[in-house]
């Protein structure tokens, strides 16, 4: 007797020799990405910045001969996320899940999913097990048998109600990702929402709202017009009257952002009263243009502008990723010298603003703020934080669930990848604090209502491209400041960030916070003599849980002896790599 649920499996049957593995890659097989380096065309490419797919043991050359179209590897996998985003909606009483099909910063023919938690947060890391295993079922029996074995497992009810919200970007490819998804939600029976084109933080946005209506939490209206309400109303209220200097020109990728910030522009405060902005690089049309040659991802590894890039100096800039998770802001100087402002610039900036309020507000003694930073924020960050700021700085393992979850134990945490990723949360009893708090004066009641407005402005789900530049510009605004002010806080010391080739990255184990090697063996100690040989410098060396390779960071007092750190460094990786 047919079955729904093994019907939809075999309409979109798994590619033979392919394992896949949800979020970072995990420890088994060899990432496809090994493989589309050593590929001729880029036609052969098949990766997921989300579900990576992975060759079966070393044999990417299986692989290739299978020369799929890009994106016919995630079919089979996006069908089973349908089913288990069903599954984990029942396991939660029908709370609505959300998936969002991109594949962010990568190149326009790659394409990935993600599921999203009711309250916007990134999926339960056991969730994510259950993902992947489903993903590498063979068949449709098996993909039965296993979502009975989980419904059994987490007693679901299956008749109980399932609801999942899905949005995509603007990658080609993700029309008929939308439509193996559907299958696989049909087939589960549960009900759908679909939002067409959104960015990654609008739909985890959409999640929140729905799961929240009606409550005492509820978020905000569950539409794109609530989302542009929201955030269109906040930013004015929180700028208070202040008119941020100049103009600022937001590089879109070429990706959904675009579209998105044209009409959020409609609802902020008219040009002349406060913010001018530029969209560019906002060709949706043509989606072969998606992160090419622009976007966060390209300013922050090419450490330069866009090459369409007209703006002069002193000018501000920021480029969002391909999803408008991620932003970076920059400038040229008078020099015309170009000038990064990251994530660590932001994270800086945003504490040091919100560490006033909370202290003009007369909340310093019951509201703490801290940081959460990677080992990849420059060393001159995490000392301005700490020394200068007088906050506390924690360290977590690469990847932002690591930060969002050191964060969570914060009464304000501030936390940013230095590629740009990251947002601000506030605890439930800050929350509650800062909102029940009755002002002693009027500078506190005006210190107050702009934290209040902040908390409004801030992607508290997730973090958000479009609201943190929105954040950045309120900061500034409030300060008087432009970008060369906010460059002038510190001075990053020089560093340098390498990828080295080796035959298999899963031998290197790291720990503390991924800051130090335990195998292989001996490794550890002879970067540290190198690191000793150079003034102020700091190196370490980890597995890249997205790429087949070995990340090496390296700083110094110096450029040179940054450069030479880390390549040294990377010498020894490799040589540690190949025996
Ligand atoms: P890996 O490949 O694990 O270093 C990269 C970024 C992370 C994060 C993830 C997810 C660096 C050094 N690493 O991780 O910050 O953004 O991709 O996209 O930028
Ligand atoms: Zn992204």
């Amino acid at each position: 007797m047919s079955n729904p649920i093994v019907d939809a499996v075999q309409k979109h049957p798994a590619p033979e020799g392919l394992k896949y593995t949800y979020g970072t890659a995990g420890d088994k097989g060899v990432s496809l990405t090994n493989a589309r380096m050593h590929s001729p065309t880029r036609t052969q490419r098949a990766v997921a910045s989300t579900f990576i797919p992975l060759a079966i043991g070393s044999t990417c050359t299986a692989l290739l001969s299978l020369a799929l179209p890009p994106c016919d590897v995630l079919d089979s996998v996006l069908t089973r996320v349908g089913l288990v985003a069903a599954l984990r909606s029942r396991s939660l009483k029908g709370k609505w899940i959300g998936v969002m099909i991109t594949a962010s910063h990568n190149p326009p023919e790659d394409n990935g999913v993600k599921l999203v938690e009711p309250l916007g947060n990134m999926l339960q890391e056991e969730w994510e097990v259950l993902s992947t295993e489903m993903a590498n079922k063979a068949n449709g029996d098996e993909v039965l048998q296993y979502y009975q074995d989980i419904a059994a497992k987490y007693r679901i009810d299956l008749d109980g109600p399932a609801r999942v919200v899905i949005a995509r970007d603007t990658r080609a490819s993700g029309a008929r990702l939308l439509g193996c998804v559907q299958d696989g939600l049909k087939a589960a029976g549960a009900e759908v929402k679909d939002y067409g084109f959104l960015t990654t933080p609008q739909l985890h946005y959409m999640v929140r709202c729905l799961n929240t209506e009606g409550t005492k939490d509820a978020y905000g209206t569950p539409t794109e017009k609530g989302y542009y309400e929201k955030f269109g109303a906040a930013f004015k209220t929180a700028l208070k009257g202040k008119k941020p200097q100049g103009s600022l020109t937001v590089d879109c990728a070429n990706g959904v952002g675009g579209p998105k910030l044209v009409e959020l522009i409609k609802y902020l405060p008219p040009k002349g009263e406060a913010l001018d902005i530029h969209v560019v690089n906002d060709n949706v049309i043509k989606p072969e243009s998606l992160n090419v040659d622009c976007g966060a991802d390209f300013v922050k590894t090419n450490q330069r502008a866009p090459p369409t890039s007209k703006t002069g100096p002193g000018d501000r800039c920021c480029s969002l990723d391909g999803d408008a998770d991620r932003v970076v802001f920059y400038f040229k100087d008078t020099s015309n010298v170009f000038r990064l402002l990251d994530g660590d610039r932001i994270a800086t900036l945003v504490a040091s603003f919100l560490g006033d309020q909370v202290r003009l507000a007369g909340l310093a003694d019951s509201i703490k703020i801290g940081v959460v930073q990677t080992a990849y924020a420059n060393g001159a960050a995490t000392q301005y934080v700490e020394q200068h700021l007088r906050l506390k700085v924690d360290c977590t393992a690469t990847g932002v669930k690591h930060l969002h979850h050191a964060a969570e134990k914060l009464d304000i945490g501030v936390y940013f990848e230095a590629n740009g990723h990251g947002t601000v949360i506030f605890s439930p009893d800050t929350l509650d604090t800062i909102a029940q708090y009755e002002p002693k004066n009027p500078g506190q009641a005006e210190a107050l209502s702009v934290l209040r407005a902040c908390i409004d402005l801030i992607n508290q789900s997730v973090g958000d491209a479009l609201s943190d530049a929105l954040l950045v510009e309120v900061v500034l605004a409030h300060k008087n400041w432009g970008p060369q002010e906010w460059l002038s806080t510190y001075t990053d010391l020089p560093n340098r960030l390498l990828k080295v080739l080796v035959s298999d990255r899963t031998i290197f184990k790291t720990t503390d916070a991924e800051r130090k090697l335990t195998s292989p063996e001996g490794l550890q100690k002879q970067i540290d003599a190198e690191v000793s040989k150079v003034r102020q410098g700091r190196s370490f060396a980890r597995a890249s849980g997205t790429e087949d390779a070995v990340r090496v960071y390296a700083e110094a007092a110096t450029k040179a002896e940054a450069e030479d750190l880390a390549r040294k460094v990377a010498e020894l990786v490799k040589q540690a790599g190949s025996s």
